[in-house]
């Protein structure tokens, strides 16, 4: 594993957000004045992974500190709590990795994780993210949207969904040798959810490659829908005529529904969901339709009434 610090910063470089924000915190703190004094150097976990600025969907909250994002996870394969990813997770081999897409699709293909990386341009996304369990964050993912990868292997005229499938190894994800969840961990999307521009599959954070905690080394976030939507580690992607059933679905079905989009008026079974705690802050702020946003991806739902689509 390599270890970097992150290099003093010049005015006339092109900033990262994430550093911007970090500076821009010191610059309230010191006045300015001695910022290149007490700029702190990150340490950074992975190989660091450039991406350009998304300039459409980047979000001006403040970030969720990297600590925060990389040490509060939900991923079952390597346990129930939020701390046990971060320390299971160290073990996961990355390398080599492929995603096979398949399914109701003209052109099935199997792509290497060095080749998605090459794909198409690496972006920079700062999205809010709203776990189920009424806490959210804002993080700055890399990746590129998924219909790009869609385009390629030309879905059929019976594709209307897609299923994404996590790895299966028990060996390596020791969570799986309890039924907690039925594994692999799958999810899915109805295919207009899935070519969104705002879908995105993702390779990295906060400039580096994705933490093993975090989902590595590919994922999907979906920053509309509840955390669990936005599936970490797939291997596999297919293309389906019926709606495919989801793990949490099946674990929970009138908790969980296939559509779980974010909706401060649609109570969780078991707790409300009009408010959220943003980690890192103390009072709770209401939590928006559709995560915020509603302007991007209501159209999805024109027509239908949003709160049965749960
Ligand atoms: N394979 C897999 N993907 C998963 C999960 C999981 O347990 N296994 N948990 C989900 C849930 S509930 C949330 S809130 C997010 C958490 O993502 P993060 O740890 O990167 O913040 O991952 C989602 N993706
Ligand atoms: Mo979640």
């Amino acid at each position: 594993m390599k270890y970097y610090k992150n290099k003093p910063i010049s005015s006339s470089e092109i900033t990262p957000s994430y550093l911007f924000y970090a500076r821009r915190k010191f610059m309230q703190l010191v006045g300015g004045a001695t910022l290149a004094a007490i700029m702190p150097s990150t340490v950074w976990a992975n190989d660091k992974l450039s991406a350009s600025q998304n300039v459409t969907y980047n979000l001006k909250d403040e970030l969720t500190p990297y600590k925060d994002v990389t040490s509060y996870n939900n991923f079952y394969e390597f346990g129930t709590s939020k701390e046990d990813p971060a320390e299971n997770a160290k073990g996961l081999k990355t390398r080599p990795w492929s995603i096979v897409v398949d399914g109701e699709v003209k052109k099935p293909k199997t792509f290497d994780i060095e080749e998605l990386l090459k794909m198409a341009p690496l972006e920079e996304r700062i999205y809010r993210f709203r776990c189920v369990e009424a806490w959210s964050m804002v993080i700055p993912w890399i990746g590129f949207p998924l219909n790009e990868l869609i385009k390629q292997v030309e879905p059929t005229g019976n594709a209307k969904f897609v299923e994404f499938i996590s790895l299966h190894d028990q060996e390596q994800m020791p969570g799986q040798k309890s039924s907690v969840l039925e594994w692999p961990y799958r999810e899915g999307l109805r295919i207009d959810e899935a070519m969104h521009p705002l879908t995105l599959l993702t390779m990295g954070l906060y400039g580096e490659l994705l933490p093993n905690q975090n989902g590595a080394p590919v994922r999907v976030v979906v920053p509309w829908k509840y955390g669990f939507k936005s599936p970490k580690s797939i291997v596999r992607i297919r293309f389906t005529e019926s709606q495919p059933v989801s793990s949490w679905m099946q674990a929970g079905p009138n908790e969980y529904g296939f559509y779980s989009n974010v909706n401060p008026d649609i109570d969780h079974a078991r707790w409300s969901q009009a408010k959220e705690r943003r980690i890192g802050e103390f009072f709770k702020r209401k939590t928006l339709l559709l995560n915020g946003y509603a302007e991007e991806v209501a159209q999805l739902y024109a027509g239908t009434d949003i709160n049965s689509y749960f």
